[in-house]
């Protein structure tokens, strides 16, 4: 929608202070036809603002999108060090790349995070679709003093921290989907991808994003399938700030636990947490798929596998499909 467009609807909507404008009315105001206005409401929709639709009345704003700037991110937060720094902003490619260009000079827990994500990414070469105001797309920068094959169990710790996360501050069931993906009804809600900036034997920047559909409404056709959001399964709009706030309180706690007495604690949680664990998977990797039974996972955060003839397989890296 055009911006012009839309400043004249929230003109309209503001002066009416909370009453129902006509269709009619709205149509008026940006000159266009009723058709039109309806597409402009979904799209307002599609922004995070909540109408209401009554026959013969017309339409009225019962919510407006909540934001993740700054402000509102500082305001209520419990941390000691995780996102006492934040980059906000409005739209980027995607926050990994800004995080990246930042690393190197970022106070640990700088927090880079966008109300939309252009272009951004998944693993490999995937995308990770992130409109405007519905989502959290957010990068986490962490400086521990650790070699880099641990990095892999970051990705465990923030599944486990925003799985949690998502269960208090919603009461929705998130469950964990080896290695990377939050799921909500067997439909992906979160994906997690975690980057370095590394020399040989030591990190120097963990950067681990993470992308939570809050609020969308829909999923274009290709993700309807696979994809929800926490709104779509609870039925209300879910403060977005509030949840960020939640999810890095959670990070800092098991980050500092991890650092003080390792991996253990944090690996029975995520395991009790994981839809897979004990169940029939298949595991597609670069070379081949295997089927078998998930048995948990290593202290590295390696997914142990059984198949058929009893043969324990060590898996890596693998997209996983559960059997039913
Ligand atoms: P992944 O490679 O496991 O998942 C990507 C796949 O998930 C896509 O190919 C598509 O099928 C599906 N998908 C795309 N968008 C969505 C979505 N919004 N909801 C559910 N499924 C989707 C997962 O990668 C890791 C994603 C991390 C995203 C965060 S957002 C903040 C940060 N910045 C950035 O560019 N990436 C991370």
């Amino acid at each position: 929608m055009q911006s012009s467009v839309k400043h004249k609807l929230l003109e309209v909507f503001s002066k009416a202070g909370g009453d129902f404008v006509s269709g009619q009315a709205l149509a008026d105001s940006i000159g266009c036809s009723r058709t039109a206005v309806w597409k402009h409401i979904e799209s307002l929709r599609q922004e995070g603002f909540e109408l209401e639709a009554v026959r013969n009345k017309g339409y009225r704003i019962t919510a407006k999108p909540d934001k993740v700037s700054e402000n509102e991110l500082l305001l209520g937060l419990e941390t000691n060090r995780l996102g006492k720094h934040i980059v906000f902003k409005e739209s980027v490619e995607s926050t990994q790349k800004e995080a990246h260009k930042i690393a190197e000079e970022a106070p640990e827990g700088t927090l880079v995070i966008a109300e939309e994500q252009t272009a951004g990414r998944g693993r490999m070469t995937r995308t990770f679709h992130s409109p405007k105001y519905t989502g959290i797309w957010m990068s986490l920068i962490l400086k521990p003093d650790l070699p880099p094959h641990r990095a892999p169990q970051f990705t465990l710790i923030a599944a486990v921290a925003v799985t949690e996360a998502i269960r208090d501050t919603t009461g929705l069931k998130a469950e964990i989907k080896w290695p990377n993906d939050l799921l909500l009804n067997e439909k992906k809600i979160t994906g997690i991808l975690t980057e370095l900036q590394a020399d040989s034997d030591r990190i120097r920047s963990l950067i681990i994003g993470i992308g939570i559909n809050a609020n969308q409404q829909s999923f274009p056709e290709e993700l309807s399938g696979i994809a929800t959001s926490l709104a779509l399964e609870k039925g209300e709009h879910v403060p977005r700030a509030k949840l960020v706030q939640a999810v890095l309180k959670n990070i800092e706690i098991y980050y500092k636990e991890y650092l003080n007495n390792g991996f253990s604690s944090i690996k029975e949680k995520w395991e009790s947490f994981a839809v897979s664990i004990g169940r029939q998977i298949t595991a597609r990797t670069l070379n081949g798929s295997i089927r078998g039974k998930a048995l948990g996972i290593t202290e590295e955060g390696v997914l142990r596998l059984e198949d058929e003839d009893g043969v324990i397989h060590s898996i890596y890296s693998a997209d996983i499909e559960i059997d039913r």
